[in-house]
């Protein structure tokens, strides 16, 4: 695939030049410019291609024998070569994230595409056409960082804004609620969601006891559990998650003025998923799917951008809706307070080392920027803890704002000193605030500015009664179960199947009894007809409804939380496979191949061997073989086959698996009349999705789920 010109980023540029402590002295002189940074140690390597050396710049005359005493004797341990590097080697290793500690990180540009001075001071929404650095980083939750990554999970999606007035980290997910609402319930949920503690399995699994015993006995989980047991939690690209900021913030304008607002990443390339088996074959087939699939686009040119959108509402509004905009187990329907694009983020260049940026990037949702407060949403006040805690754990030291990837773009100065990993060497002595050290004409250091700096807005909630200190809920998040019914609502018809399919699933995996009766129990308060849809699956009695705290109401649908309603048909960063053989046509390939790319889709050739095959009017390699490309990792599949090798093909397992396969997963089948002994042999059946090579273009990479019922049982 041939690689796209990339344009720099302008927003890359604009901060660098920015100089540290320009107009008064700065005792700490740092800029944090990771490429700065990345240019030291570039030269370091740029030199080191001509000579190895050891860490202190001794150069190494043999990197294959170690120093021995004699040709069959002892190794010496004054081989300072040896022993460094295998000293270093051997501390390779730092504690992996306690969750989404599988992720994939790409850098970028956010760009504000409107201004909106009126609702916040933040300085990247004050001019249309502003511009900064940042750095993502997608993930799944519960699974190790060696694990796959198609798991049935929630997806993070954390970004990295490098503002001139500061990093402000909107670390958020691709479901825009979450399981609990008090911070003091994360430990429990991820120790259950984890592998179990004795046996440790399962890996990257949601499908067990301890996840569903506290499940069921926290009613509250039950709007998010919905939405992870849709299409939602099985993505087919990160490319293709929104992301949400899932509490509600705070904008806060010149005037001092604040509105509430909730933040919405959404994907220029549509809302995507798998199909369930899919995303498992996946995980055999290619366990780093998901990861490739970012790293490829970028690596290609095909930038993934998102819009960033608002939805920004008020006291009076927060005051009136039959829920509490402080919980961050309920969303705000996108019918009541509409998104409001305000930017555009694209991540235009990948990571040049894994460990360096992607897995030593700390992110902060305490980290925020003038303009933008937080709001009392319990959940969120207890991350505001948590996040800078565990990077002293995961990165060693309190100096971990110097790593680069983490280290503003904007200049940074204070008293803050020494600790583990010091790399800045402050100047001066003035190490302590107030100090008159300027009168005696030496550096004094940095000062506060009341106007400048961040000042928290000071909330007035009538609702709220200071005074008293309590371990206790407001009265509203005692309602579970009406955004849960909500959401189950606005699906589609094959989404809700989805939705019950993924609980059978997930609780045939349970083996206690009770655990299952509970969840189901609960699902009553949702939908009675989920419910029976979950017990039939299960082939289990319908049981008792659990309690709910209080009564659910009925919400009218939102069209917009269902990804079926919503899809558009675009091919852009869509793949699609075409399987040839020898004696294949190259021209009605190559034409094929035209068809593809000019829709904005990329084809990938496949065929039983890849080194180069004899075909009608020359020879042609593959990009992957057949066994290893099967058809659950593209978005459409097409053949072009002769009637010989066709007919060869179709004793072939992998080649029947490839049709039964994509038609199993309502994908579009492009095929030529050699095919159609594969076709029968894998049972599929003609309908729209299944078309003649000349109408690929029109049908595209759509799903055809109109298909699904002939596939699988939906009751
Ligand atoms: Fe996190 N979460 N979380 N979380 N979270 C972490 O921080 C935590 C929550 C999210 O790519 C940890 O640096 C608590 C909600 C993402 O590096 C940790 C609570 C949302 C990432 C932590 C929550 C998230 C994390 C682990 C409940 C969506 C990955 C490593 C009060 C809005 C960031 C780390 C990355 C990571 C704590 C709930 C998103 C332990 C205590 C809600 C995307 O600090």
């Amino acid at each position: 695939m041939a690689k796209k010109p990339v344009p720099s980023p302008a927003a890359d540029h604009a901060l660098r030049d920015h100089q540290p402590g320009e107009g008064q002295p700065a005792p700490i002189d740092s800029r944090g410019d990771g490429d700065e940074l990345h240019q030291q140690v570039g030269d370091g390597v740029a030199d080191a291609a001509a000579y190895l050396t050891d860490n202190f710049g001794h150069r190494i005359s043999d990197n294959q024998n170690s120093l021995r005493a004699g040709a069959r004797g002892p190794t010496l341990l004054e081989d300072f070569a040896l022993r460094e590097k295998i000293f270093h080697f051997d501390h390779e290793r730092i504690p992996e994230r306690i969750v989404h500690a599988r992720g994939s990180g790409a850098h970028g540009v956010f760009e504000c595409t409107r201004a909106i001075p009126e609702l916040t001071k933040a300085s990247i929404f004050q001019k249309e056409g502003a511009s900064c650095p940042v750095f993502v980083r997608f993930s799944t939750v519960a699974g190790g960082a060696g694990s796959v990554d198609t798991p049935r999970d929630v997806r993070g999606f954390a970004v990295k804004l490098y503002t001139e007035t500061g990093n402000w980290d909107l670390v958020g997910n691709n479901i825009p609620v979450f399981f609990i609402q008090d911070a003091m319930k994360f430990p429990d949920l991820v120790h259950s969601v984890k592998m179990e503690a004795d046996r440790g399995y399962p890996q990257a699994a949601s499908a067990h006891d301890t996840f569903w015993d506290f499940i069921g006995l926290m009613p509250e989980s039950m709007h998010m559990i919905m939405w992870a047991m849709s299409d939602r939690a099985i993505p087919r690209s990160f490319r293709m998650i929104e992301g949400f900021g899932v509490h509600t913030f705070r904008f806060v304008n010149d005037e001092g003025a604040g509105k509430f607002v909730k933040f919405h990443w959404k994907p220029v390339l549509g809302i995507q998923s798998t199909t369930w088996d899919e995303a498992v074959k996946i995980a055999g087939a290619d366990p780093d799917f998901l990861r490739r699939d970012l790293f490829e686009a970028i690596d290609v040119g095909d930038f993934p951008a998102w819009n960033l959108g608002v939805q920004v509402f008020d006291e009076a509004f927060a005051a009136k809706q039959p829920y509490d905009v402080l919980d961050a187990t309920k969303l705000i329907p996108e019918e009541d307070i509409p998104v409001e694009i305000v930017g555009r983020m694209t991540l235009n260049r990948n990571v040049d080392n894994f460990f360096a940026e992607t897995e030593q990037a700390a992110f902060l949702p305490s980290n925020i920027i003038p303009g933008i407060d937080f709001s009392n949403d319990p959940l969120l006040q207890g991350r505001l803890f948590s996040y800078l805690d565990t990077q002293k754990s995961r990165l060693g030291t309190t100096n971990f704002h110097q790593i680069p990837i983490n280290a503003p773009k904007c200049p940074f100065h204070n008293f803050q000193r020494d600790g583990m990993m010091q790399t800045l060497v402050p100047t001066g002595r003035a190490n302590y605030e107030p100090n008159s050290l300027a009168e005696a004409g030496e550096n004094g250091g940095p000062r506060e500015s009341a106007e400048a700096g961040f000042t928290t807005f000071s909330a007035n909630d009538e609702r709220n009664d200071p005074a008293q200190k309590l371990r206790i809920r407001a009265e509203l998040f005692a309602d579970h179960f009406s955004q849960a019914r909500l959401f189950y609502l606005s699906q589609t018809a094959n989404e809700q199947a989805h939705i019950a399919s993924a609980l059978v699933f997930e609780l045939s995996k349970v083996t206690l009894d009770h655990v299952r009766a509970r969840v189901v129990g609960q699902l009553r308060n949702i939908d009675e007809d989920l419910a029976k849809r979950v017990a039939a699956g299960l082939a289990i009695d319908l049981p008792p409804k659990e309690r709910a705290a209080r009564a659910p109401v009925d919400l009218k649908p939102s069209d917009a939380l269902s990804i079926q309603k919503n899809a558009d048909d675009t091919m852009e960063g869509r793949k699609v496979a075409i399987l040839f053989a020898e004696g294949s046509d190259k021209m009605a390939i190559d034409k094929l191949k035209a068809d593809i790319e000019g829709t904005g889709g990329t084809p990938f050739l496949v065929a039983p061997k890849v080194g180069g095959i004899k075909v009608k009017g020359g020879t042609l390699k593959a990009d992957g073989q057949l066994a290893g490309s099967p058809s659950v990792l593209f978005d459409a599949v097409a053949s072009i086959l002769t009637e010989e090798q066709a007919k060869a093909l179709s004793v072939q397992g992998a080649a029947v698996q490839w049709f039964m396969d994509a038609y199993g997963h309502c994908k579009t089948i492009a095929h030529d009349d050699a095919t159609q002994i594969l076709l029968d042999k894998a049972g599929v059946e003609k309908d729209g999705g299944v078309v003649a090579i000349d109408a690929f273009a029109d049908v595209g990479t759509r799903r055809h789920w109109a298909r699904e019922a002939k596939v699988r049982d939906l009751a």
